[in-house]
């Protein structure tokens, strides 16, 4: 299991809070996600057996937002 942060860019309100956070824990691996908005930093736990930092990433950019 990998602790990590990750700053994401693009977040003003609690909505892209929660757009970010369903970004992130659909990510297949993902056992933990909180998005801190104030600092616009994600903390994430995942397995990295199953997936890794890039296409966390991945899921976030897509969503609209800049991991
Ligand atoms: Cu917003």
């Amino acid at each position: 299991m990998v602790e990590t942060k990750l700053k994401v860019g693009g977040m003003s309100c609690g909505h892209c809070k929660m757009h970010v956070e369903k970004a992130i824990s659909g990510v297949a691996g993902v056992s933990y996600v909180d998005v801190d908005l104030d600092k616009g930093e994600a903390e994430v736990s995942y397995d990295e057996t199953v997936t890794d930092i890039d296409a966390i990433k991945k899921a976030v950019n897509e969503s609209g937002y800049k991991a």
